[in-house]
C-alpha cells in the first residue's frame, strides 16, 4: 500500500538445478519472490502498473540523487529551504508540545534536512532522542556512526526495518511522547485514498498529543510541476526506465528498454502528477515463467506524485485523526511542511 524510499533491500536470486527437468528452476528469496509477484500482478492487471517503491535499487538511488540536483526538480530544494530558514520556528513548535520526546524519522536517508532541526534542538537543550527508521541497514549504521560525531551530545537510536514494525518497537522502548517526521513529499507517492489509509494506520500507532510533521508538495503552475517530472536532461525518464532494467537484472526478464518511452502527465484539477511508460511497438516480454504482451502505445502506470492545496492538507489531517497545528513554507510557497497533533 504505502510507498517509501529505502524500503527495498537488496535481493538475491538462487538458481538451482532441478534434477527432473532440463531447465533450471529459479528459487527466489522471499523478498525477491514478493518483487516478482508484484511485478507479474501489476503487469497482468488492466491497466498495467508497476509499483514506484521498486525504483530505488542502487542505480535508482543514484538517479534520484541526480534528480534532486537538477534544475527542474524543485521539491527537495524547497523543503531544504524550509528546514534551513525556518529551523527555529519548527523547533519551537515541536518543543511546545512538551519537552521530553522521541523524534522519529520515517525513511531518514542521509537526514540532511532533519540535521538542521537536530542541531537547533540540541542548542536549545531540548530533551529528546532521535530515532531514524530506515529499511536500509547501511543507512542506519551510517547515521548511528556519523551523527553523534557531527552533533555531539545527540542521543541516536537507529531502527532498521519497516515503518510500522519500528514504530511499535519505539513505543515498547519508551513511553515518551512521539514526534514523527515524514519528509520529502513521500506521502505524495500514494493516491489520496492510500495516503488516508497510511495516516490512519500511523495515527493508530500514536497517542493523543503526539505530533506528526509531514512534507507535502503544493499545487502550483502546472508547467512548473510537469517540467519537474519531465526534465530536459532525461533523468526522470532514466529513473522510470531503470525499473525495467532492474526487473531484467533481478528477475532475469527480457525487457528491451529502448522500446519504451517515458510519458509524464499532470492534471491541475486533481493535482495528480502521473508517470507512464509507453510501449512503442507490439512486443512480448518474458519474465520468469510468464510472458507479458504489450500492444503498441499501451501504457504502464509507474508513479503518482500527488500535489495538494492547503485546504486538502488540513482535510486529510482532520479525516484521519490529526488536528493541523501550524505549517511552514518556502519563499515561493511551492512546498509545505505541516505539523499536526494526534487527537
Ligand atoms: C520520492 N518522491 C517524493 C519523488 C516525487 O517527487 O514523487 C520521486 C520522484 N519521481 C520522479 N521524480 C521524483
Amino acid at each position: 500500500m504505502a510507498v517509501y524510499r529505502h524500503q527495498i533491500g537488496e535481493v538475491k536470486t538462487l538458481y538451482m538445478k532441478n534434477t527432473n527437468q532440463a531447465t533450471p528452476t529459479i528459487m527466489r528469496s522471499s523478498k525477491e519472490a514478493s518483487f516478482y509477484d508484484d511485478v507479474i500482478g501489476g503487469l497482468r492487471s488492466s491497466p498495467k502498473r508497476l509499483h514506484s517503491k521498486y525504483f530505488y535499487d542502487a542505480v535508482g538511488d543514484k538517479l534520484f540523487q541526480e534528480l534532486m540536483n537538477c534544475s527542474e526538480y524543485y521539491p527537495t530544494r524547497c523543503e531544504l529551504e524550509i528546514f534551513s530558514e525556518k529551523t527555529a520556528n519548527i523547533g519551537q513548535a515541536l518543543i511546545a508540545g512538551g519537552d521530553d520526546f522521541d523524534l522519529i524519522e520515517l525513511g531518514a536517508g542521509n537526514a540532511m534536512k532533519s540535521t538542521f532541526l537536530l542541531k537547533y534542538l540540541l542548542e536549545h537543550k531540548a530533551d529528546f532522542t532521535y530515532l531514524p527508521i530506515d529499511i536500509s541497514a547501511n543507512v542506519i549504521a551510517y547515521l548511528s556512526a556519523t551523527l553523534p560525531q557531527t552533533l555531539p551530545g545527540l542521543q541516536v537510536t537507529g531502527l532498521n526495518g519497516e515503518y510500522f514494525d519500528m514504530l511499535e518497537k519505539s513505543s515498547a522502548m519508551s513511553n515518551k511522547r512521539k514526534v514523527v517526521l515524514f519528509l520529502g513529499s513521500n506521502i505524495g507517492n500514494m493516491s489520496i485514498i492510500e495516503a488516508g489509509a497510511f495516516l490512519k494506520r500511523l495515527r493508530d500507532h500514536l497517542n493523543p498529543g503526539d505530533m506528526l510533521l509531514v512534507g507535502m508538495d503544493l499545487k502550483k503552475n502546472p508547467k512548473t510541476i510537469l517540467a519537474a517530472y519531465n526534465d530536459k536532461g532525461g533523468i526522470t525518464k532514466r529513473f522510470n526506465i531503470n525499473l525495467l532494467g532492474r526487473i531484467n537484472r533481478e528477475l532475469g526478464a527480457g525487457f528491451i528498454t529502448t522500446q519504451f518511452e517515458h510519458y509524464p502527465t499532470y492534471d491541475p484539477e486533481t493535482g495528480a502528477c502521473k508517470s507512464y511508460l509507453v510501449s512503442m511497438v507490439d512486443q512480448q516480454v518474458r519474465i520468469g515463467d510468464e510472458t507479458i504482451r504489450f500492444l503498441k502505445d499501451e501504457c504502464i502506470f509507474m508513479e503518482i506524485s500527488q500535489k495538494f492545496t492547503i485546504a486538502q492538507t488540513d482535510q486529510i489531517a482532520n479525516n484521519n485523526g490529526f488536528k493541523p497545528v501550524t505549517r511552514f513554507f518556502d519563499q515561493k510557497k511551492w512546498f509545505t511542511d505541516v505539523i499536526w497533533v494526534a487527537e
